[in-house]
């Protein structure tokens, strides 16, 4: 196995360049100004050869059909493409796939008032897009979404032809890294994709497509960011215009409530304050009987030409984020953490995005009890966000460095790094549910090189926002890591008698309230556990309780609840995450069956034993922190003494005595 000079000229291109403007990137919504058109279904789709990646782009592939050039097959858009067909080839494919269709646009919008956009929200790992034969973007960076301006390169009454070259090779300096490494095979030298995050690096276009229109004077973004003083909720807003910078446009813009009343109208001009006296929070799931309220923030803009107005609205919710060397608090009172790592992740879709999937997950972790999750190890889909905000789940929101621990090309990875998180904010700036900023996971921070980058990174993000506080996940030991200085929480991630001490679920309270108190007292933050757990196969009974089974996954979790409730005493430890909401894919490795199992739920989403105790948890955490009342099918009925041993705890008749 030898390493190979995989970036060969034109894939540098396509991994190294964006075409994509800097502008901003608001979630595509139709309004009386803007009209969207899917552009998801069934597309071609074929492989470049492994041998030569860039075959596609040298033979122009994108100037025609590609079922002209050579042999197609159908693909979904969105989906990953690994997982679709039963040919192992598809699946481990390393190099450039090509998809392509047609459509057709209304004439009408054939309009010198009219731009057309063409938007990506998100395509694993690089996409070259072209639309009639010619480039419109070129990007980088698997989790975000790209736009371009198509309205000059469309034909109106015509067939169109987009075209969108996906290379998912890692290296380097690719956000999360990877490695292509040569293997010699019965059938001669292959290309393999190595990397050391541990879920499989799905590729495609996992995200809808669409094109949308705006007027040619247009709203290209909007900021927003709240607080509250006394009940008055406090809105801080900046718009910016694109398009003809020549023509003045006036903004207005107006604030409805929840139920499309008027709050607050038409305030002129492109930034301020908006003061909104008994303003109704934004709350967690939970922690307010009416969690998630949503204002819509309408805005408008005008010009003295004869461009039509523009017209957009964003969800809004009015809270206030605070944190100080021992706690996090939203609108005054602290937060305490009861949630997962999460993975996009199911069967046959891979990574795609799915609405029923995504409804089921949002139920899961209502029924749970759970108030947040972190977006582990990337940004998820917009739709995903969206749900967290309507239904008041907080997130930890991810950028992709995950595994961050090749530092040999330091400069370029740090760039690709910030860019990274530059992207996240710009697409998640304004969501209420967005609490921390992550911008890494199990980097290798106990390496020299790890502090000056995680403090250029600590400072990039300080620089797009500081009304939230960054953390990251932290798997080095305490005394030797060297990037946790820079973080306002400290996350660690354990996994105490699976990976450490596997067996011995005797080990874990001294250890875990030993870890947590290590990193208060070393960094004096706030400190939460992003991740614990251990594989459990659906199904395996073993008792007593034994390696990758139910039962001790249940004795495992539980362990850990007892060490945060006493670690609930020392004020600094702010929550519990735990790894994973559900069995998900990974590389093929002999430590993996059929993937990662750590799952409380299967990868199709139905519980393991474990998901009813986490519930019955999250559920008395609710209880206790937020008063609320749990729901009555928590436990079953078992006796009318059950009550009492609740309390008393069992007979010693009924224990086995040795
Ligand atoms: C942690 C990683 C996570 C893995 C998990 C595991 O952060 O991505 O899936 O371990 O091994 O180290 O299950």
């Amino acid at each position: 196995m030898g390493c190979v000079q995989w970036l060969s000229a034109p894939l540098v291109t396509m991994l190294m360049t964006s075409l994509v403007a800097a502008d901003g990137i608001l979630y595509p919504t139709e309004s009386e100004s803007r009209i969207i058109h899917s552009l998801d279904g069934i597309w071609a789709f074929r492989l470049a050869n492994e041998s030569e990646s860039s075959v596609g782009h040298r033979e122009g592939w994108y100037k025609q059909e590609l079922r002209k050039t050579g042999r197609t097959i159908a693909m979904p858009v969105p989906a990953s493409y690994n997982d679709i067909t039963q040919d192992k080839v598809v699946r481990d494919h390393v190099g450039v796939a090509w998809y392509d269709r047609t459509f057709y646009i209304p004439r009408k919008w054939n309009s010198s008032d009219t731009k057309i956009w063409l938007r990506f929200a998100g395509v694993h790992y690089a996409a070259d897009v072209f639309v009639n034969g010619e480039l419109v973007a070129s990007h980088a960076g698997g989790h975000v979404p790209f736009q371009a301006d198509v309205t000059s390169v469309l034909q109106y009454g015509q067939k169109n032809l987009i075209s969108v070259a996906v290379n998912n090779t890692l290296t380097d300096i690719t956000v999360p890294q990877g490695e292509v490494q040569q293997l010699q095979t019965d059938a001669g030298a292959r290309f393999v994709q190595y990397y050391k995050f541990d879920f499989f690096n799905y590729a495609g276009i996992h995200r809808p497509v669409v094109l949308y229109t705006t007027p040619s004077i247009y709203i290209d973004d909007i900021s927003v960011n709240t607080d509250v003083n006394d009940d008055t909720g406090v809105i801080e807003y900046v718009v910016r215009v694109g398009g003809d910078t020549k023509t003045r446009a006036t903004v207005s813009v107006s604030l409805l409530d929840r139920d499309g009343n008027y709050v607050i109208r038409n305030v002129v001009g492109d930034q301020g304050n908006l003061q909104v006296p008994q303003a109704r929070l934004w709350w967690p799931y939970l922690m307010n009987p009416e969690p998630a309220y949503l204002y819509t923030l309408e805005v408008r803009t005008s010009t003295e030409s004869a461009v039509p107005e523009d017209v957009y609205r964003l969800p809004v919710g009015i809270r206030k984020l605070g944190w100080t060397n021992t706690s996090v608090t939203m609108n005054g009172k602290a937060i305490y953490i009861r949630g997962f790592g999460r993975h996009e992740d199911s069967a046959i879709r891979g990574k795609g995005h799915d609405y029923p999937l995504i409804t089921r997950d949002y139920n899961l972790i209502k029924w749970i009890g759970a108030n947040a999750y972190r977006t582990s190890h990337y940004p998820y889909s917009e739709e995903i966000m969206d749900f967290a905000d309507r239904e008041g789940i907080m997130i930890i929101n991810e950028c992709p460095g995950v595994d961050i621990g090749s530092y040999g090309f330091k400069d370029e990875l740090l760039e690709a790094h910030k860019t990274a998180l530059t992207r996240l904010h710009r697409r998640d700036k304004n969501r209420p549910s967005v609490v921390m900023w992550s911008v890494a996971n199990e980097a290798l921070t106990a390496s020299p090189e790890a502090y000056g980058y995680f403090r250029d990174i600590a400072d990039h993000m300080k620089a797009l926002d500081i009304s939230r506080p960054i953390t990251m996940a932290l798997n080095k030991p305490c005394n030797l890591d060297l990037a946790g200085e820079f973080m306002d929480v400290i996350g660690f991630n354990r996994y105490n008698a699976w990976y450490v001490n596997s067996g011995r679920t005797d080990t874990i309270i001294q250890n875990v309230k030993e870890e947590a108190l290590n990193w208060h007292k070393k960094y004096n933050k706030p400190v939460l556990m992003t991740e614990y757990g251990g594989d459990t196969m659906a199904g395996l009974h073993l008792s007593p309780e034994y390696i990758w089974s139910e039962e001790y996954q249940v004795k495992l979790l539980s362990k850990h609840f007892e060490a945060f409730d006493q670690l609930r005493n020392e004020s600094f430890f702010i929550g519990e995450m735990i790894w994973n909401f559900a069995d998900f894919n990974t590389a093929q490795t002999y430590v993996r069956v059929g993937g990662n199992k750590k799952g409380v739920f299967t990868r199709d989403r139905q519980p393991k034993a474990s998901a009813q105790l986490v519930r019955k948890r999250y559920w008395a955490l609710a209880e206790e922190l937020d008063s609320v009342t749990p729901p009555d099918d928590l436990s079953e009925y078992v006796h009318e003494s059950h009550a009492k041993y609740l309390e008393t705890g069992l007979p010693d008749v009924w224990v086995t005595s040795v």
